[in-house]
């Protein structure tokens, strides 16, 4: 009986999944499924790449209470909302696109979407993104591909944030990389400092890349 509920849950998200990939299809929007844990640096990893993309951008900050997050977007200049779930740790598909109906994105543009802090089931719920960028931090310790591999799996891009922190931890970045690679993930691996800015510029051009390849196919 509990199984057929939570199927019963995502076969419905899927069918918002849906609306939300044909109204970015219609418009043209590349929709960015931004997670990682409390702290990994998912608002910083946004607010890092906004100044140097390609193209025009706009937020949808996901938290559990406060508007904090999205106050640090506008303050930045960029359109955002919040999305407060009211305790809830992943956000759905219905949200997001009630979200997009606020933000009235325009056509040809990026939407971040910053999931809540969560290594777990924010992977079990389909928002209609084009790309997962899993925002991961040193901090964390080096062992999380072992311990969270389907967040891992999931992502298309996997951001290792904090790098400047790396040796103050103790992270072994072999270690990490083996633990990826032995659960046979493609997706490339940004060591990067938000800090520093480190390996920001690695970055920013390969989501800059990922992006073009949307709209390219478009023209
Ligand atoms: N030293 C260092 N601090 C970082 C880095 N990235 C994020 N932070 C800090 O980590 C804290 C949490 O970042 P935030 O982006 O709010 O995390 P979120 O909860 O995932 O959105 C903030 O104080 C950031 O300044 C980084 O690469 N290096
Ligand atoms: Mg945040
Ligand atoms: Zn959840």
């Amino acid at each position: 009986m509990e199984i057929k509920i939570v199927r019963n849950i995502l076969e419905k998200n899927e069918l918002s999944a849906d609306r939300v990939r044909h109204y970015c299809q219609e418009r043209n929007i590349f929709l960015v499924n931004v997670m990682g844990s409390p702290g990994a640096g998912k608002t910083t990893f946004i607010r890092s790449l906004l100044p140097h993309l390609s193209f025009t951008a706009s937020v949808i900050e996901g938290d559990i209470a406060s508007t904090i997050d999205a106050k640090r977007i506008a303050d930045d200049g960029y359109n955002v909302v919040q999305i407060n779930t009211g305790g809830s740790c992943h956000l759905i598909a219905d949200s997001v696109l009630q979200g997009l109906a606020d933000l009235a994105p325009v056509s040809n543009s990026v939407v971040f979407v910053e999931n809540i802090g969560n290594l777990v089931c924010p992977a079990s719920f389909d928002l209609g993104q084009d790309i997962r960028v899993l925002i991961s931090s040193v901090a964390e310790g080096d062992d999380k591909p072992y311990k969270y591999p389907t967040m891992f799996q999931c992502a298309d891009m996997i951001i290792l944030s904090k790098d400047d922190v790396r040796d103050v931890i103790g992270f072994d970045l072999e270690y990490y990389s083996q633990g990826i690679r032995s659960l046979g993930i493609k997706s490339p691996l940004f060591p990067v400092s938000f800090k520093t800015q480190a390996g920001l510029q690695a970055l920013t051009a390969a989501f800059n890349y990922r992006a073009g390849e949307k709209f390219r196919c478009a023209e």
